[in-house]
């Protein structure tokens, strides 16, 4: 049990190491082979019209791999480790024709060049020229096919300025859309603003996310979700939406299961980054605007010191 809670609280890379560190003698072996690969397991979303398998890479990122059910054609967002991306593809039996990334940071299109290696011939999407093997630079409202699949893409720039979020519907279909977030939308947080602005988050984040069907699955690329939710709790203490996803998340990340996808409609009842036009919110940072709420709100959380319970 000490091993598991050990393992369980190692979320992230930098959490791990500390843990690492102070752990006793005993349990640094099987730590480290843990560690090393397997504590998160990947996990299969399936639909009628599509399917997401969510392969975690790295200390916390997700790689997903999408699948339009009709053709078996695929697509992969942010390949950082393509191994295990071919892998997937031939366990799936599917064929992969696309790699859409998010944006040019190398924890998200580092992995692109091997990628094309790998598989020649693949279309590589993306909105920003920074992004490694780009074949194709879209922007904002550029759609194309996957299939029978429709993906249009979302310029959402402020965490880079060449970020894109990839939106995923089916004619005629009444199941859930898809969206891929990147480091733009996360499950109860946003991406630091890097390269942008408080305007622009607000716009990326209530004007164009917001504003897609709330049923919308949302498929971000971090793991992110418990760190986020204590510091939700910490603006929102009275929230209780916050106190009961905290406690379904620490219990995913102990047994190495993802928190992804959430909805859009449910990143609105926990999400603070969200919730800038509840007054709740914006008490706690004494703004009434919505756009100085979050620019409060993100330089706060950059301060953030992520309690340990
Ligand atoms: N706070 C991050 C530190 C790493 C980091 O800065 N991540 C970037 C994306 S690669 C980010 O935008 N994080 C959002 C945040 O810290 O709120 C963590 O939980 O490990
Ligand atoms: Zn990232």
């Amino acid at each position: 049990m000490l091993f598991k809670s050990f393992v369980g609280s190692a979320c992230t890379l930098i959490g791990a190491a500390t843990a690492f560190k102070f752990a006793p003698v005993e349990v640094k072996a099987q730590a480290a082979a843990l560690l090393h690969s397997a504590v998160r397991k990947p996990h299969l979303v399936k639909q009628a019209n599509m399917r997401v398998e969510l392969l975690p890479a790295l200390s916390d990122n997700y790689m997903y791999l999408l699948i339009d059910e009709d053709s078996k054609e695929a697509a992969i967002v942010d390949p950082v480790e393509p191994i295990k991306v071919v892998e997937a593809v031939r366990k799936h039996g599917v064929k992969l024709t696309t790699v859409l990334t998010t944006h040019h940071h190398w924890d998200h299109a580092g992995g692109n060049e091997k990628m094309v290696k790998l598989m020649p011939g693949l279309k590589v999407c993306g909105g920003d020229d920074r992004v490694d093997a780009i074949t194709k630079k879209v922007s904002h409202s550029t759609n194309f096919k996957l299939g029978s699949l429709n993906i249009k893409c979302l310029f959402t720039p402020c965490h880079t300025t060449g970020h894109i979020c990839y939106y995923v519907t089916k004619e005629g279909c009444s199941e859930a859309p898809a969206v891929f977030t990147g480091d733009t939308l996360f499950v109860a947080g946003c991406g630091k603003f890097f390269e942008g602005t408080a305007e622009q988050m607000y716009k990326a984040l209530i004007e164009i996310l917001g504003n897609l069907p709330p049923e919308t699955r949302v498929y971000c690329g971090h793991e992110y979700t418990v760190s986020n939710l204590k510091f939700a709790r910490h603006v929102e203490p009275h929230n209780e939406v916050i106190q009961k996803k905290l406690a379904w998340a620490k219990e995913k990340c102990n047994n190495g299961e993802a928190t992804i996808p959430s909805t859009l409609a449910d990143e609105f009842t926990f999400n603070p980054f969200m919730r800038v036009k509840e007054k709740s919110v914006q008490d706690h940072v004494k703004k009434t605007d919505p756009i100085e709420t979050m620019r409060s709100l993100r330089k706060e959380k950059d301060g953030f010191r992520v309690p340990k319970e």
